[in-house]
């Protein structure tokens, strides 16, 4: 197995990311205080929050993150899409392993919509791309977002607990899923995983009484952190947000 060492702190971990630009557009990184458009901004955050990974496309990788930065290890997000086409989804790789790996990347990232109808080509690709990875020992990170027709609810207990396994099956060495506030379905999502790590995806801008309560919840379920992006760098204070979040996840 490959060694989850250069991504997490007493096997927990805190990741910033910041791939929105892409998948969502500008107006997402303007919105409230329009400071998240720069990805400096961003940056500082990983940096200055101690975050134990930051999430880039590679891009963003290739132009703002120099070396100074290289002490917030960092993770390429190999597929990716934007909000311009319908139909249901599908996000193609756009970046090698082995440019992730030239770029800094200390893992990699790739984000599978099961349950599209286009879900194989994602599977055939992030099949590949684990096995490239763990070659260059690098753990392959997968984002499980179940979506397409017939996905009634992205968050429902059980969808989350079919994207957990997903990952195991796949043989990510961390899965990322939605929030799923019911009783007992993260911990069952958790056990559907095995021995591949959960992580929680942050989701749209919330209050950070509720947002703080559900990274609560995820880390008493036996997650070991949270991938998140708009709930930071969107509030007010995320530096201070940021010092919560440490608090649940790092709790000594
Ligand atoms: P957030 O914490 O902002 O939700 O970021 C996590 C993330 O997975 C991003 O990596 C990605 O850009 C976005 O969510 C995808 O969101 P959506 O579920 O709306 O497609």
């Amino acid at each position: 197995m490959v060694s989850l060492k250069s991504i997490t702190r007493q096997g927990k971990a805190l990741f910033l990311a910041y791939d929105h630009g892409l998948e969502h557009g500008p107006d997402e990184l303007a919105e409230f205080s329009g400071r998240a458009l720069d990805p400096r901004f961003v940056l500082q955050i990983a940096r200055q929050g101690r975050y134990n990974a930051l999430v880039l496309q590679q891009g963003i990788a290739e132009k703002y993150y120099p070396p100074a930065q290289q002490k917030v290890p960092l993770i390429v997000k190999l597929n990716g899409k934007t909000e311009l086409v319908g139909g249901e989804a599908v996000s193609r790789q756009v970046c090698s392993v082995k440019d992730a790996k030239r770029l800094g990347a200390k893992a990699v990232g790739y984000t599978l919509y099961a349950g599209s109808q286009h879900e194989s080509i994602m599977f055939a690709e992030f099949g590949r791309i684990v096995s490239q990875a763990h070659r260059l020992k690098l753990p392959a990170i997968a984002w499980v977002y179940p979506r397409g027709k017939k996905i009634k609810d992205e968050s429902s207990p059980g969808t989350i607990e079919y994207a957990a396994r997903i990952g195991l099956e796949m043989g990510a060495d961390i899965v990322k899923i939605k929030y799923c506030s019911a009783r007992g379905a993260f911990e069952r999502a958790v056990k559907a995983a095995g021995k591949t790590k959960v992580m929680l995806a942050g989701g749209p801008k919330t209050t950070s009484r509720e947002f703080l309560r559900a990274v609560q919840r995820v880390m008493q379920a036996g997650a070991i952190g949270l991938v998140v992006g708009r709930n930071v760098w969107q509030a007010k204070e995320p530096l201070r947000l940021t010092r919560e979040i440490k608090k649940i996840i790092f709790p000594k």
